[in-house]
């Protein structure tokens, strides 16, 4: 341990600590623009800086190791001056269109500005101009909202290993994006989002077009317009509200839609139960054929433009299943159709999903179901969160409602896919009863519960299976990696873009890198455990019991991977 003093209070802290980690172990807030913890530590911003006795200049303490005896001044004159002076740099070539920006009052450099009560700009001269790219189904880029912090830069390249973006230009016009300037439509991008979840401005945000469609169907008379909520959107909707994380709101999320005037409100989760069904039945046929091992889930539509984009030889190892999102849409324009009496082309499907690549994949033609797109417009948690605000709604005091019939109901399986190692327990708990017609320990499946990477092995009617669980796309490349190499091998592997699952989606609230630090935002964890406390409450912990599930297939669908299904709710890849 090292121990050192800062602002005249003495701090113990592990060799290799940098002096803003050793602040905040005391208290004290170190500001910082660029600085992420465990990613990026590149000293891009300048605002951290801090005095320590006996070095010349000001030190930027994000990157700045701690020694023995340092004695370290994070507020003097000398030092909140220079901060002012770089912020006011930064300010000095902003767009200042903050009261219509996307971060108005959630946007770091604003509220440093505040807290450093920047009055005027004497710097304020010329400004880049840089078009805005917003051509891409899932995320806008502003460029000239761009403040060099190299958040979007870092994550993409070392969480998400895509590298979508760098510095383009040079001094005074540099910016971060794509190559040249692309768009982001002619990249590699897997429309993660994760890029949107660490910028401190307004410059990364998802397109915003489904909003005022949403809001122009709700009030077409000739529309029947209903809505299916993500799993996660039950653990993440209250935060929008000022209710803390993990608050489970499943039963007020209900409410504000049937409010806001949904002829109904429907669960993606149910959407989720046939997912385990289709995929589980893809496995056990699978397995039994000894073809295409492992399988991967297909339901994350950033895993699935990975592979795309970069492992066309595992394509045929994806399972053809669509995810919850797509077959919900495709049962609602065709099952809940017919069984409502609605003309198809009259549904007005929408859906509310944690991320951004849901709107690209409503959007792929491969989605088309008799002519029409399954998912018509795609609210991610934030755009949710403002419709319910904006129609005067307060989540916090909402009763409690009940979904819809008939699907609106869905098992405990269906409710953990938001969670870290979700989708494969709910496979799991029905495949391993498939196969041998005894249910699942709890304590089997509860150990692939994961944020980042689990393997499970279990013997199942006297063969070993080995199962894995990797979230985060970073995590995914390698795995993916030793399973090309034949290091490891698997029968089923769950993977999912966002660190954390869909609960830790690019499209679920944004938190300032402080608030980031100090709730742990990013682990998850209290998001995840939300869902499994909800499967807990739950009277049924799998599909194949759900008693909505056995309808649909006894009247509609016949078996899993029946000719229907297959027409419905399977698909192919594009390399
Ligand atoms: Fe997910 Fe989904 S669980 S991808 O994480 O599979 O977005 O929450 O809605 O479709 O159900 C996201 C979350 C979904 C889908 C489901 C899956
Ligand atoms: Fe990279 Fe994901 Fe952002 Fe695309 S959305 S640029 S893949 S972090």
């Amino acid at each position: 341990m090292v121990s050192l003093e800062i602002d005249g209070h003495r701090v113990e802290v592990e060799e290799g600590t940098t002096i803003l980690e050793a602040a905040r172990k005391i208290g004290i807030d170190i500001p910082t623009l660029c600085y992420l913890k465990d990613i990026n530590v590149e000293g891009a911003c300048r605002v951290c800086l801090v005095e320590v006795e006996g070095e010349p200049g000001l030190k930027a303490s994000c990157i700045y190791e701690i020694k023995e005896g340092m004695k370290v001044k994070t507020a003097t004159p000398r030092v909140i001056k220079a901060r002012k002076q770089i912020i006011e740099l930064l300010l000095s070539d902003h767009p200042f269109d903050c009261l219509t920006c996307i971060a108005n009052q959630n946007c770091e450099l604003q509220s440093l500005a505040k807290e450093y009560d920047i009055r005027g700009l004497q710097y304020r001269g010329e400004r880049r101009r840089i078009p805005i790219d917003d051509l891409s189904p899932s995320i806008v880029r502003e460029p000239e909202k761009c403040i060099l912090c190299r958040r979007c830069i870092t994550v993409c390249k070392k969480v998400v290993t895509a590298g979508i973006y760098d510095i383009n230009e040079r001094g005074f016009h540099s910016f971060a994006a794509p190559a040249m300037n692309d768009s982001q439509i002619d990249t590699p991008c897997t429309y993660c989002g994760q890029c949107i979840l660490v910028c401190p401005t307004g410059a990364l945000h998802e397109q915003r077009q489904d909003t005022e469609m949403v809001w122009e169907a709700l009030a077409d008379p000739d529309k029947h317009v209903i809505i299916q909520t993500a799993p996660s959107i039950r653990a993440t909707l209250g935060e929008m509200f000022g209710m803390p994380i993990g608050s489970l709101v499943t039963g007020k999320v209900v409410a504000a839609l049937k409010r806001l005037g949904f002829d109904k409100v429907f669960d993606d989760c149910f959407g989720a139960d046939v997912v385990v069904m289709e995929e589980g039945a893809e496995f056990i046929h699978r397995l039994k054929e000894g073809q295409r091992l492992p399988q991967f889930t297909s339901c994350c539509p950033g895993w699935v433009k990975f592979a795309e984009n970069y492992y066309h030889e595992l394509l045929p190892h994806l399972s053809t299943v669509r995810s919850p999102q797509q077959v919900f849409g495709a049962l609602s324009k065709t099952y809940y159709a017919e069984q409502a009496g609605i003309d198809p082309e009259k549904i007005f499907c929408i859906s509310t999903m944690p991320c951004i690549a849901k709107k690209f994949e409503a959007r792929r033609p491969e989605m088309v179901v008799n002519g029409m797109r399954a998912v018509d417009a795609v609210l991610t948690t934030r755009e949710l969160g403002q419709i319910i605000k904006q129609a005067g709604l307060d989540l916090k005091n909402l009763p409690d409602e009940e979904y819809d019939e008939p699907m609106g109901y869905a098992s405990g399986a269906g409710v953990i896919f938001g969670a870290g190692g979700g989708v494969m327990e709910a496979t799991l708990r029905t495949v391993y009863e498939k196969l041998t017609g005894e249910k699942m320990k709890p304590i089997q499946y509860k150990s692939i519960r994961s944020d980042s990477y689990r393997e499970l092995e279990i013997e199942i009617n006297g063969e070993l299976l080995r199962f894995a669980v990797v979230r985060g796309l970073g995590n995914a490349r390698h795995l993916l990696d030793r399973i090309l190499k034949g290091e490891v091998e698997y029968h089923l592997v769950e993977i999912m873009a966002c660190p954390g699952g869909c609960v830790g989606g690019g499209g679920q609230p944004i938190y300032s890198h402080k608030d980031r630090w100090y709730m742990q935002v990013d682990a998850g964890n209290h998001r995840g455990n939300a869902l499994f406390k909800a499967d807990e409450a739950k009277e049924i912990h799998t599909a194949h019991e759900n008693p909505w599930i056995q309808k649909l297939y006894r009247e509609y669908l016949g078996e899993p991977m029946s000719e229907r299904s297959r027409q419905l709710f399977h698909t192919t890849y594009t390399k």
